[in-house]
Protein backbone atom coordinates (compact mmCIF):
# COMPACT_ATOMS: atom_id res chain seq x y z
CA UNK A 1 0.00 0.00 0.00
CA UNK A 2 1.73 3.54 -1.07
CA UNK A 3 2.19 5.86 1.64
CA UNK A 4 -0.04 8.26 -0.35
CA UNK A 5 -3.15 5.66 0.24
CA UNK A 6 -2.28 5.31 3.81
CA UNK A 7 -1.75 8.84 4.58
CA UNK A 8 -5.60 9.49 3.04
CA UNK A 9 -6.90 6.90 5.20
CA UNK A 10 -5.18 7.82 7.87
CA UNK A 11 -6.40 11.13 7.96
CA UNK A 12 -9.87 10.72 7.04
CA UNK A 13 -9.49 8.33 10.82
CA UNK A 14 -8.04 11.39 11.77
CA UNK A 15 -11.21 13.63 10.78
CA UNK A 16 -13.50 11.06 12.17
CA UNK A 17 -11.98 11.09 15.65
CA UNK A 18 -11.52 14.83 16.24
CA UNK A 19 -15.15 15.58 14.60
CA UNK A 20 -16.59 13.05 17.05
CA UNK A 21 -14.62 14.82 19.59
CA UNK A 22 -15.22 18.71 18.74
CA UNK A 23 -19.01 17.26 18.03
CA UNK A 24 -19.87 16.91 21.60
CA UNK A 25 -18.11 19.23 23.09
CA UNK A 26 -20.40 21.77 21.32
CA UNK A 27 -23.27 19.53 21.92
CA UNK A 28 -22.53 20.09 25.58
CA UNK A 29 -21.75 23.91 25.27
CA UNK A 30 -25.51 24.21 24.63
CA UNK A 31 -27.40 26.41 22.35
CA UNK A 32 -24.99 29.74 20.86
CA UNK A 33 -24.53 32.21 17.74
CA UNK A 34 -21.21 30.62 17.70
CA UNK A 35 -21.69 27.23 17.66
CA UNK A 36 -25.17 27.13 15.57
CA UNK A 37 -24.18 30.49 12.98
CA UNK A 38 -20.67 30.13 12.83
CA UNK A 39 -20.00 26.55 12.90
CA UNK A 40 -22.60 24.03 12.66
CA UNK A 41 -24.93 25.89 9.71
CA UNK A 42 -21.82 27.68 8.29
CA UNK A 43 -18.57 26.45 7.73
CA UNK A 44 -19.58 22.72 9.05
CA UNK A 45 -22.55 22.86 6.51
CA UNK A 46 -20.77 24.43 4.03
CA UNK A 47 -17.53 21.87 3.83
CA UNK A 48 -19.85 19.21 4.34
CA UNK A 49 -22.51 20.30 1.32
CA UNK A 50 -19.39 20.88 -0.96
CA UNK A 51 -18.28 17.36 -0.09
CA UNK A 52 -21.80 15.81 -0.89
CA UNK A 53 -22.50 17.79 -4.05
CA UNK A 54 -18.38 16.45 -5.21
CA UNK A 55 -19.49 12.83 -4.49
CA UNK A 56 -23.14 13.31 -6.19
CA UNK A 57 -21.48 14.99 -8.79
CA UNK A 58 -19.67 11.49 -10.00
CA UNK A 59 -22.75 9.60 -9.85
CA UNK A 60 -23.62 9.61 -13.31
CA UNK A 61 -20.73 9.98 -15.12
CA UNK A 62 -19.20 6.90 -13.16
CA UNK A 63 -22.18 4.83 -12.90
CA UNK A 64 -22.11 4.98 -16.90
CA UNK A 65 -18.47 5.35 -17.85
CA UNK A 66 -17.47 1.72 -15.65
CA UNK A 67 -21.31 -0.19 -16.68
CA UNK A 68 -20.16 0.68 -20.15
CA UNK A 69 -16.75 -0.43 -19.65
CA UNK A 70 -18.12 -3.49 -17.13
CA UNK A 71 -20.16 -4.95 -19.89
CA UNK A 72 -17.73 -4.13 -22.89
CA UNK A 73 -15.20 -6.34 -21.14
CA UNK A 74 -17.38 -9.14 -20.70
CA UNK A 75 -17.00 -9.22 -24.38
CA UNK A 76 -14.75 -12.31 -23.03
CA UNK A 77 -17.86 -13.85 -21.60
CA UNK A 78 -19.02 -14.25 -25.68
CA UNK A 79 -15.19 -16.33 -26.55
CA UNK A 80 -15.45 -18.08 -23.10
CA UNK A 81 -19.26 -18.95 -23.11
CA UNK A 82 -20.28 -21.54 -20.71
CA UNK A 83 -17.64 -20.54 -18.54
CA UNK A 84 -18.69 -16.35 -18.58
CA UNK A 85 -22.51 -17.08 -18.18
CA UNK A 86 -21.45 -19.62 -14.88
CA UNK A 87 -19.49 -16.24 -13.99
CA UNK A 88 -21.49 -14.17 -14.17
CA UNK A 89 -24.29 -16.16 -12.83
CA UNK A 90 -23.00 -16.99 -9.70
CA UNK A 91 -21.60 -13.25 -9.20
CA UNK A 92 -24.98 -11.83 -9.78
CA UNK A 93 -26.68 -14.51 -7.21
CA UNK A 94 -24.44 -13.82 -4.68
CA UNK A 95 -24.59 -10.18 -4.87
CA UNK A 96 -28.37 -10.40 -4.76
CA UNK A 97 -28.03 -13.25 -1.36
CA UNK A 98 -26.04 -10.36 0.11
CA UNK A 99 -27.53 -7.46 -0.28
CA UNK A 100 -31.20 -9.40 1.01
CA UNK A 101 -29.02 -10.68 4.33
CA UNK A 102 -28.40 -7.26 4.88
CA UNK A 103 -31.56 -5.99 4.27
CA UNK A 104 -33.39 -8.73 6.64
CA UNK A 105 -30.80 -7.89 9.27
CA UNK A 106 -30.99 -4.05 9.42
CA UNK A 107 -35.03 -4.85 9.38
CA UNK A 108 -34.26 -6.99 12.13
CA UNK A 109 -31.86 -4.70 14.53
CA UNK A 110 -33.45 -0.94 12.97
CA UNK A 111 -30.83 0.55 13.53
CA UNK A 112 -32.67 4.11 12.62
CA UNK A 113 -35.64 3.47 14.53
CA UNK A 114 -35.73 6.01 17.18
CA UNK A 115 -34.10 8.79 15.79
CA UNK A 116 -34.60 11.34 13.91
CA UNK A 117 -31.70 12.37 12.52
CA UNK A 118 -33.22 14.42 9.63
CA UNK A 119 -33.07 17.86 11.44
CA UNK A 120 -29.52 17.77 10.57
CA UNK A 121 -29.84 17.88 7.35
CA UNK A 122 -30.93 20.95 5.75
CA UNK A 123 -32.94 20.24 2.88
CA UNK A 124 -36.17 18.15 3.49
CA UNK A 125 -36.28 14.99 1.69
CA UNK A 126 -38.27 15.08 -1.36
CA UNK A 127 -39.41 11.64 -1.18
CA UNK A 128 -41.43 10.36 -4.01
CA UNK A 129 -43.95 7.19 -2.84
CA UNK A 130 -42.49 4.10 -3.97
CA UNK A 131 -43.20 3.09 -7.58
CA UNK A 132 -45.47 -0.49 -7.86
CA UNK A 133 -42.83 -3.08 -9.40
CA UNK A 134 -44.22 -2.90 -12.75
CA UNK A 135 -43.53 0.51 -12.95
CA UNK A 136 -40.31 0.58 -11.92
CA UNK A 137 -39.44 -2.41 -14.31
CA UNK A 138 -40.99 -0.66 -17.46
CA UNK A 139 -39.56 3.00 -16.04
CA UNK A 140 -36.10 1.00 -16.47
CA UNK A 141 -36.10 1.85 -20.27
CA UNK A 142 -35.31 5.33 -20.88
CA UNK A 143 -37.66 7.12 -23.50
CA UNK A 144 -34.53 9.61 -23.85
CA UNK A 145 -31.29 8.48 -22.26
CA UNK A 146 -29.65 11.71 -22.57
CA UNK A 147 -32.56 12.91 -20.42
CA UNK A 148 -32.57 10.09 -17.69
CA UNK A 149 -28.57 11.09 -17.15
CA UNK A 150 -29.25 15.13 -17.21
CA UNK A 151 -32.45 13.93 -14.26
CA UNK A 152 -30.31 11.06 -12.68
CA UNK A 153 -33.03 8.50 -13.18
CA UNK A 154 -30.47 5.84 -12.18
CA UNK A 155 -31.72 2.92 -13.34
CA UNK A 156 -32.81 3.95 -16.98
CA UNK A 157 -28.54 5.06 -16.97
CA UNK A 158 -27.65 1.64 -15.81
CA UNK A 159 -29.97 -0.16 -18.65
CA UNK A 160 -28.69 2.37 -21.40
CA UNK A 161 -25.11 1.93 -20.05
CA UNK A 162 -25.54 -2.21 -20.03
CA UNK A 163 -26.90 -1.92 -23.39
CA UNK A 164 -24.14 0.59 -24.93
CA UNK A 165 -21.23 -1.68 -23.47
CA UNK A 166 -23.23 -5.20 -24.67
CA UNK A 167 -23.39 -3.69 -28.48
CA UNK A 168 -19.85 -2.77 -28.37
CA UNK A 169 -19.01 -6.83 -26.73
CA UNK A 170 -21.16 -8.10 -29.89
CA UNK A 171 -19.61 -6.20 -32.36
CA UNK A 172 -16.16 -6.79 -31.38
CA UNK A 173 -12.52 -5.61 -33.43
CA UNK A 174 -14.28 -3.01 -35.63
CA UNK A 175 -15.15 -0.90 -32.15
CA UNK A 176 -12.17 -1.46 -30.13
CA UNK A 177 -11.13 2.32 -30.50
CA UNK A 178 -14.43 3.02 -28.62
CA UNK A 179 -13.77 0.08 -25.95
CA UNK A 180 -10.54 1.38 -25.46
CA UNK A 181 -11.92 4.78 -25.00
CA UNK A 182 -13.79 3.95 -22.60
CA UNK A 183 -11.40 1.69 -20.61
CA UNK A 184 -9.27 4.74 -20.41
CA UNK A 185 -12.29 6.84 -19.34
CA UNK A 186 -12.97 4.59 -16.90
CA UNK A 187 -9.56 5.08 -15.38
CA UNK A 188 -9.99 8.84 -15.44
CA UNK A 189 -13.23 8.41 -13.24
CA UNK A 190 -10.96 6.55 -10.95
CA UNK A 191 -8.59 9.10 -10.72
CA UNK A 192 -11.61 11.91 -10.37
CA UNK A 193 -12.75 9.45 -7.49
CA UNK A 194 -9.67 9.76 -5.87
CA UNK A 195 -9.23 13.26 -6.56
CA UNK A 196 -13.27 13.89 -4.67
CA UNK A 197 -11.91 11.54 -2.13
CA UNK A 198 -9.17 13.79 -1.30
CA UNK A 199 -11.84 16.06 0.19
CA UNK A 200 -12.98 13.31 2.64
CA UNK A 201 -10.76 14.49 6.19
CA UNK A 202 -12.70 17.71 5.70
CA UNK A 203 -15.79 16.82 4.60
CA UNK A 204 -15.95 13.66 7.23
CA UNK A 205 -14.41 15.82 10.17
CA UNK A 206 -17.40 18.88 9.18
CA UNK A 207 -20.31 16.09 9.05
CA UNK A 208 -19.42 14.19 11.92
CA UNK A 209 -18.79 17.25 13.74
CA UNK A 210 -22.25 18.60 12.73
CA UNK A 211 -24.23 15.41 13.50
CA UNK A 212 -22.95 14.89 17.14
CA UNK A 213 -22.95 18.67 18.04
CA UNK A 214 -26.77 18.42 17.65
CA UNK A 215 -27.37 15.07 19.21
CA UNK A 216 -24.54 14.76 21.15
CA UNK A 217 -24.07 10.71 22.13
CA UNK A 218 -27.54 10.03 21.36
CA UNK A 219 -26.14 9.55 17.90
CA UNK A 220 -23.97 6.99 19.14
CA UNK A 221 -26.08 3.93 19.29
CA UNK A 222 -28.05 4.36 16.08
CA UNK A 223 -24.40 4.58 14.00
CA UNK A 224 -22.68 1.63 16.03
CA UNK A 225 -25.96 -0.24 15.46
CA UNK A 226 -25.56 0.67 11.59
CA UNK A 227 -22.15 -0.35 11.55
CA UNK A 228 -23.03 -3.60 13.52
CA UNK A 229 -25.61 -4.56 11.07
CA UNK A 230 -22.74 -3.98 7.21
CA UNK A 231 -20.30 -5.83 9.63
CA UNK A 232 -22.55 -8.32 10.99
CA UNK A 233 -24.14 -9.06 7.54
CA UNK A 234 -20.45 -9.17 5.92
CA UNK A 235 -19.74 -12.07 8.56
CA UNK A 236 -23.01 -14.07 7.84
CA UNK A 237 -22.56 -13.76 4.44
CA UNK A 238 -18.42 -15.15 4.41
CA UNK A 239 -19.65 -17.68 6.91
CA UNK A 240 -22.86 -19.23 5.78
CA UNK A 241 -23.19 -17.73 2.11
CA UNK A 242 -19.53 -18.52 0.91
CA UNK A 243 -18.83 -21.69 2.90
CA UNK A 244 -22.07 -23.23 1.91
CA UNK A 245 -21.51 -22.64 -2.04
CA UNK A 246 -17.80 -23.93 -1.79
CA UNK A 247 -19.10 -27.04 0.51
CA UNK A 248 -22.32 -28.04 -1.89
CA UNK A 249 -20.15 -27.10 -4.80
CA UNK A 250 -16.56 -28.14 -4.64
CA UNK A 251 -16.97 -30.50 -1.67
CA UNK A 252 -14.16 -28.29 -0.20
CA UNK A 253 -12.75 -27.67 2.60
CA UNK A 254 -14.01 -23.98 3.57
CA UNK A 255 -11.25 -24.01 6.92
CA UNK A 256 -8.37 -24.21 4.36
CA UNK A 257 -9.72 -21.33 2.12
CA UNK A 258 -10.33 -19.00 4.84
CA UNK A 259 -6.49 -19.82 6.43
CA UNK A 260 -5.03 -19.20 2.76
CA UNK A 261 -7.15 -16.48 1.43
CA UNK A 262 -6.69 -14.77 4.91
CA UNK A 263 -3.70 -12.72 3.32
CA UNK A 264 -5.71 -11.46 0.29
CA UNK A 265 -7.83 -10.38 2.61
CA UNK A 266 -5.63 -8.90 4.88
CA UNK A 267 -4.32 -6.56 1.63
CA UNK A 268 -8.06 -5.66 0.95
CA UNK A 269 -8.93 -4.58 3.97
CA UNK A 270 -6.05 -2.10 4.53
CA UNK A 271 -6.11 -0.64 1.14
CA UNK A 272 -9.81 -0.23 0.76
CA UNK A 273 -9.62 -1.26 -2.79
CA UNK A 274 -10.14 -4.99 -4.32
CA UNK A 275 -8.27 -3.32 -8.32
CA UNK A 276 -4.44 -2.82 -5.48
CA UNK A 277 -5.39 -6.48 -4.12
CA UNK A 278 -5.79 -7.72 -7.17
CA UNK A 279 -2.09 -9.37 -8.27
CA UNK A 280 -2.32 -10.94 -4.59
CA UNK A 281 -6.15 -12.23 -5.21
CA UNK A 282 -4.66 -13.86 -8.41
CA UNK A 283 -1.57 -15.02 -6.72
CA UNK A 284 -3.03 -16.66 -3.58
CA UNK A 285 -6.04 -18.61 -5.67
CA UNK A 286 -3.73 -19.77 -8.82
CA UNK A 287 -0.39 -20.41 -5.65
CA UNK A 288 -1.99 -21.34 -3.15
CA UNK A 289 -5.66 -22.60 -4.12
CA UNK A 290 -4.24 -24.53 -7.23
CA UNK A 291 -7.14 -22.70 -9.71
CA UNK A 292 -5.60 -23.01 -13.34
CA UNK A 293 -4.44 -19.69 -14.88
CA UNK A 294 -6.85 -20.22 -17.61
CA UNK A 295 -9.90 -19.63 -15.37
CA UNK A 296 -8.29 -17.44 -12.97
CA UNK A 297 -7.12 -14.62 -15.22
CA UNK A 298 -10.90 -14.32 -16.57
CA UNK A 299 -12.69 -14.75 -12.67
CA UNK A 300 -10.84 -12.76 -10.98
CA UNK A 301 -10.28 -9.57 -12.62
CA UNK A 302 -13.98 -9.60 -13.47
CA UNK A 303 -15.09 -9.99 -10.29
CA UNK A 304 -12.96 -7.07 -8.87
CA UNK A 305 -14.89 -5.46 -11.94
CA UNK A 306 -18.70 -6.52 -11.62
CA UNK A 307 -18.96 -8.81 -8.29
CA UNK A 308 -18.98 -6.37 -4.95
CA UNK A 309 -20.88 -8.49 -2.83
CA UNK A 310 -19.69 -6.36 0.15
CA UNK A 311 -20.58 -3.54 -0.69
CA UNK A 312 -23.97 -4.29 -2.24
CA UNK A 313 -24.16 -5.47 2.04
CA UNK A 314 -23.24 -1.98 2.80
CA UNK A 315 -25.58 -0.45 0.68
CA UNK A 316 -28.80 -2.86 1.49
CA UNK A 317 -28.38 -1.51 5.26
CA UNK A 318 -27.69 2.16 4.67
CA UNK A 319 -31.15 2.20 2.51
CA UNK A 320 -32.56 0.75 5.80
CA UNK A 321 -30.64 3.04 8.05
CA UNK A 322 -31.42 6.15 6.24
CA UNK A 323 -35.03 5.78 5.46
CA UNK A 324 -35.66 4.99 9.09
CA UNK A 325 -34.00 7.73 9.99
CA UNK A 326 -35.72 9.61 8.04
CA UNK A 327 -38.91 8.01 9.07
CA UNK A 328 -39.83 6.73 6.03
CA UNK A 329 -41.36 2.78 5.66
CA UNK A 330 -39.87 1.50 2.36
CA UNK A 331 -42.28 -0.71 1.43
CA UNK A 332 -42.19 -4.40 -0.82
CA UNK A 333 -41.36 -2.28 -3.99
CA UNK A 334 -39.24 0.02 -3.01
CA UNK A 335 -36.76 -3.32 -0.87
CA UNK A 336 -37.16 -5.17 -4.50
CA UNK A 337 -36.30 -1.72 -6.55
CA UNK A 338 -32.89 -1.68 -3.88
CA UNK A 339 -31.53 -5.00 -4.36
CA UNK A 340 -32.10 -5.15 -8.06
CA UNK A 341 -30.28 -1.58 -8.48
CA UNK A 342 -27.58 -2.65 -6.18
CA UNK A 343 -26.88 -5.82 -7.95
CA UNK A 344 -26.95 -4.16 -11.25
CA UNK A 345 -24.53 -1.34 -9.59
CA UNK A 346 -22.57 -3.79 -8.57
CA UNK A 347 -21.45 -4.25 -11.98
CA UNK A 348 -19.78 -1.72 -12.79
CA UNK A 349 -18.54 -0.52 -9.73
CA UNK A 350 -14.70 -0.60 -10.11
CA UNK A 351 -12.31 -1.43 -6.53
CA UNK A 352 -11.10 1.49 -5.78
CA UNK A 353 -11.88 3.29 -2.04
CA UNK A 354 -15.03 5.44 -1.46
CA UNK A 355 -16.61 4.47 -4.72
CA UNK A 356 -19.44 2.05 -2.92
CA UNK A 357 -20.79 5.72 -1.57
CA UNK A 358 -21.19 6.98 -4.61
CA UNK A 359 -22.62 4.05 -5.39
CA UNK A 360 -25.36 4.23 -2.78
CA UNK A 361 -26.34 7.48 -4.09
CA UNK A 362 -27.45 5.75 -6.98
CA UNK A 363 -29.36 3.52 -5.26
CA UNK A 364 -30.82 6.37 -2.69
CA UNK A 365 -31.87 7.83 -5.38
CA UNK A 366 -33.66 4.68 -7.37
CA UNK A 367 -36.33 4.49 -4.40
CA UNK A 368 -36.53 8.37 -3.76
CA UNK A 369 -34.67 8.28 -0.69
CA UNK A 370 -32.29 11.83 0.15
CA UNK A 371 -28.74 11.45 -0.93
CA UNK A 372 -28.37 14.12 2.18
CA UNK A 373 -28.59 11.00 4.36
CA UNK A 374 -25.91 9.95 3.64
CA UNK A 375 -24.26 12.94 5.34
CA UNK A 376 -25.45 10.79 8.47
CA UNK A 377 -22.90 7.75 7.76
CA UNK A 378 -20.06 8.49 5.42
CA UNK A 379 -17.97 9.27 8.58
CA UNK A 380 -17.49 5.84 9.75
CA UNK A 381 -17.64 4.70 5.82
CA UNK A 382 -14.23 3.99 5.66
CA UNK A 383 -14.26 1.39 8.39
CA UNK A 384 -16.84 -0.48 6.71
CA UNK A 385 -15.21 0.07 3.06
CA UNK A 386 -11.85 -1.49 4.44
CA UNK A 387 -14.24 -4.46 5.88
CA UNK A 388 -16.49 -5.07 2.88
CA UNK A 389 -13.39 -4.54 0.20
CA UNK A 390 -11.96 -7.93 1.69
CA UNK A 391 -15.86 -9.79 1.09
CA UNK A 392 -15.90 -8.17 -2.31
CA UNK A 393 -12.78 -9.92 -3.11
CA UNK A 394 -13.36 -13.23 -1.23
CA UNK A 395 -16.59 -13.37 -3.26
CA UNK A 396 -14.55 -13.27 -6.44
CA UNK A 397 -12.29 -16.17 -4.52
CA UNK A 398 -15.53 -18.36 -4.00
CA UNK A 399 -16.48 -18.34 -7.45
CA UNK A 400 -13.47 -18.72 -8.95
CA UNK A 401 -12.85 -21.81 -7.08
CA UNK A 402 -16.49 -23.23 -8.18
CA UNK A 403 -16.40 -22.54 -11.58
CA UNK A 404 -12.09 -24.08 -11.76
CA UNK A 405 -13.55 -27.34 -10.03
CA UNK A 406 -16.82 -27.39 -12.25
CA UNK A 407 -14.53 -27.30 -15.35
CA UNK A 408 -11.73 -30.09 -13.75
CA UNK A 409 -9.08 -26.61 -13.32
CA UNK A 410 -8.65 -27.35 -10.02
CA UNK A 411 -5.70 -28.77 -8.79
CA UNK A 412 -7.01 -29.90 -5.75
CA UNK A 413 -3.64 -31.45 -4.24
CA UNK A 414 -2.06 -28.06 -4.47
CA UNK A 415 -5.44 -26.75 -2.53
CA UNK A 416 -5.15 -29.35 0.48
CA UNK A 417 -0.92 -28.92 0.24
CA UNK A 418 0.13 -26.67 2.56
CA UNK A 419 -2.51 -27.82 5.67
CA UNK A 420 -1.64 -31.31 5.13
CA UNK A 421 2.24 -30.46 5.82
CA UNK A 422 1.39 -28.59 8.39
CA UNK A 423 -1.06 -31.47 10.57
CA UNK A 424 1.36 -34.15 9.67
CA UNK A 425 4.36 -31.82 11.32
N1 LIG B 1 -13.52 -0.03 -1.95
C1 LIG B 1 -14.32 -0.77 -2.94
C2 LIG B 1 -13.51 -1.95 -3.47
O1 LIG B 1 -12.34 -1.76 -3.73
C3 LIG B 1 -15.59 -1.22 -2.37
C4 LIG B 1 -16.49 -0.06 -1.98
O2 LIG B 1 -16.13 1.13 -2.11
O3 LIG B 1 -17.62 -0.38 -1.54
O4 LIG B 1 -14.07 -3.07 -3.64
Amino acid sequence: MSNKKMGLTTKIFIGLIIGLIVGLILNKMGPSHFRDKILVDGIFTLVGTVFLNAIKMMVVPLVFVSLVNGAASMSDIKKLGRVGTKTLGFYLVTTAIAITIAIVLSTIVNPGIGLDMSSLVKSEPTIAEAKPLVKVITDMVPGNPIAAMASGEMLQIIVFALLFGTGLAAIGKKVKPIVEMFDHLNDLMMKMVGLVMLLAPYGVFCLIAKTFSGLGFAAMKPLAAYMLCVLGALALHAIFTYTGLLVAFTKLNPITFFKKFSAAMSVAFSTASSGATLPVTLEVVEEKLGVSKGISSFTIPLGATINMDGTAIMQGAATIFIAQVYGIDLGLNAILTVILTATLASVGTAGVPGVGLIMLSMVLQAVGLPIEGIALIIGIDRILDMARTAINITGDAVCTLIIAKSEGELNEAIYNADVEEKSIV
